[in-house]
Parts: C-alpha cells; sequence; structure tokens
C-alpha cells in the first residue's frame, strides 16, 4: 500500500525544511519574532527596497544572525541528525531543500542540500557576483577579496522579492520524487509553500511534520504535529527499519 510509510516503497525523497527544524537548537523562528525585527518588518529588512534604505541596519540584522549562528553552544538538534541519518541509510535518492540559510544540516552530516535562500555563511559581490564564505561581521567598509572596494558585499541570502536559487534543480527533484517531508515550515513563503502540492500532482506521497497545523495542513496525505526534534528520530527509525 503506497501510504504505508516503509523505505521499501519508495526511491526518491525531497525533504524542505523551513525554521522550525532549528528551533530546538535555539534559533529564533520567523514567526517567534512576529515577522518583526527591531520594529522592523522582516521582509522590510530581508530585502533589496531594505538593504538600499539602510544597508547598516540589514549588515547588523544579519551579523547579529550570524554571530549567534557561529556561538559554541549552537548546535544540530535531534531533528537534523535524524534527518541526516535517514540520508545515509535510505536505499534510494535524498535531496534536502532548506529554506533555512543556517548550516545546522550540514553540521548534522547531511549531504545533498539546496540552501533555496541562501546562506548565512556566504557574502556576494555586488560587481562580480563572486560568493565568498565568511565567519565574520562584515559592512560596507569591508573590502572584497575581487574589487578591494568598500560598498561592495551582501549577504548571500535570497531577499522577499528576489529569486530563489536552484529553481531548475528544485522543480527537477520535485518533479522525480515519490516521497515528500515539509519539515517545521508555516508554509507562507513562497515559492516554498507551493512545493508540497506540486509534489502531490506529480504522483508523491506528501507527509508534514509541523509543531503547528498548517494553513497546507489539508493538502498534505499525512500532517504529524509535533515538535521536529522529538517526531523524527522514531519515525526516521520505524521507516528504515520498515
Ligand atoms: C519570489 C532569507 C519570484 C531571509 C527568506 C506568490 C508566489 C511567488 C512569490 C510570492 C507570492 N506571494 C508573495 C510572494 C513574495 C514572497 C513571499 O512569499 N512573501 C510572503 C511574506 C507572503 N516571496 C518571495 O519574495 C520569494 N521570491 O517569490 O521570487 C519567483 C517565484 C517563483 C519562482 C521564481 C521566482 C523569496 C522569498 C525568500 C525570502 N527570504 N529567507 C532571511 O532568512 O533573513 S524567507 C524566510 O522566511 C526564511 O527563509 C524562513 O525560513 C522563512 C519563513 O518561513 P518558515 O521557515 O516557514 O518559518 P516560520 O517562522 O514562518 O514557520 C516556522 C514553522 O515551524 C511554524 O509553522 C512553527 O509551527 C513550526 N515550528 C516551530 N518550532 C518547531 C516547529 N516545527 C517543528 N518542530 C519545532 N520544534
Amino acid at each position: 500500500m503506497k501510504h504505508d510509510l516503509n523505505q521499501k516503497n519508495f526511491q526518491h525523497i525531497v525533504i524542505l525544511t523551513g525554521a522550525g527544524i532549528s528551533a530546538e537548537s535555539g534559533i529564533k523562528t520567523f514567526r517567534d519574532h512576529n515577522g518583526l525585527w527591531e520594529n522592523h518588518r522582516i521582509e522590510d529588512v530581508a530585502s533589496p527596497e531594505g538593504f538600499e534604505r539602510d544597508p547598516s541596519m540589514v549588515y547588523n540584522f544579519y551579523n547579529k544572525r550570524r554571530e549567534q549562528l557561529l556561538s559554541p553552544d549552537l548546535k544540530p538538534n535531534f531533528g537534523h541528525l535524524a534527518l541526516a541519518k535517514l540520508e545515509k541509510n535510505f536505499h534510494g535518492k535524498t535531496t534536502l531543500v532548506t529554506q533555512n540559510v543556517d548550516n545546522l544540516h550540514e553540521s548534522a552530516g547531511q549531504q545533498n542540500i539546496i540552501h533555496m535562500h541562501g546562506e548565512l555563511l556566504k557574502m556576494r559581490c555586488l560587481t562580480t557576483n563572486e560568493v565568498f564564505t565568511t565567519e565574520q561581521s562584515f559592512d560596507g567598509q569591508t573590502l572584497c577579496a575581487c574589487c578591494q572596494r568598500p560598498n561592495q558585499l551582501r549577504p548571500h541570502i535570497v531577499w522577499f522579492g528576489e529569486v530563489p536559487f536552484s529553481m531548475d534543480r528544485i522543480q527537477l527533484e520535485l518533479s522525480n520524487c515519490d516521497l515528500f517531508f515539509s519539515i517545521g515550515t508555516s508554509g507562507q513563503v513562497y515559492p516554498a509553500a507551493m512545493f508540497g502540492q506540486i509534489a502531490k500532482q506529480n504522483g508523491a506521497l506528501t507527509v508534514e511534520i509541523n509543531k503547528d497545523p498548517t494553513e497546507n495542513s489539508p493538502f498534505f496525505d499525512k500532517s504529524i504535529i509535533g515538535k521536529a526534534g522529538e517526531i523524527l528520530p522514531p519515525f526516521v527509525d520505524n521507516f528504515l527499519n520498515s
């Protein structure tokens, strides 16, 4: 029965994660901020217009989040570790698409990751589009390694109004997968919010795992309510050992 969640029934899994998978590691979700950051709407801070209007506020927004990400006590949680175990032991292909800009999936050992909204530990030159990794804070005074000029660097992050990365590859994965998980995302940010329906239209079984029901819950074949760090370890073990 296709709806039996055991690995024998599936060849290609796509997993979409959102801020909820990192919540138990101590990183606030988008909704925890009620969409606000220091009294600014996040869509305003995380946008090209916001960067144009007040670059130092945007540099500060990301420098603070990068600092938090790099603090020694910030670690992947049992949810991240369970997904890495799934990828390692599943007999078929696993692709993880994350809306998150943290590196906790990598730290947990996940290999095949698409960061559709970019990465906090990367910056990009506005002139050459060259991407550099960084663990330091940076701002308009920081010279980029390619042009050696100020006011050239921006966070390598997809802002509201910008096109997410790797959309062609994601579309291909969604059309080829037979099992789709949406984990820790409110489904309020597009186009990620459409991925579950696209996978379903292409014949995949779709499963949502989230602390709270979402507007998209009725569209999933299964919706499991609970914290990712608690649900995923037994779920993955049952799936792999079935
Ligand atoms: C684009 C980087 C065109 C920044 C981010 C319709 C169609 C297309 C576009 C739009 C559309 N309507 C509106 C738009 C525009 C816009 C959009 O979606 N706006 C929203 C506000 C309505 N979208 C865009 O601009 C996107 N670009 O559309 O280009 C296009 C379209 C298609 C194809 C080509 C081109 C670009 C959006 C990217 C914005 N950048 N991130 C940064 O992080 O600083 S999005 C940002 O929001 C983060 O990535 C974050 O992940 C995301 C918020 O979503 P969630 O991850 O879901 O987080 P949230 O807090 O909302 O929810 C957390 C959930 O976890 C909750 O449900 C909670 O219950 C649950 N949870 C909490 N704890 C746990 C848990 N679950 C399990 N366990 C727990 N412990």
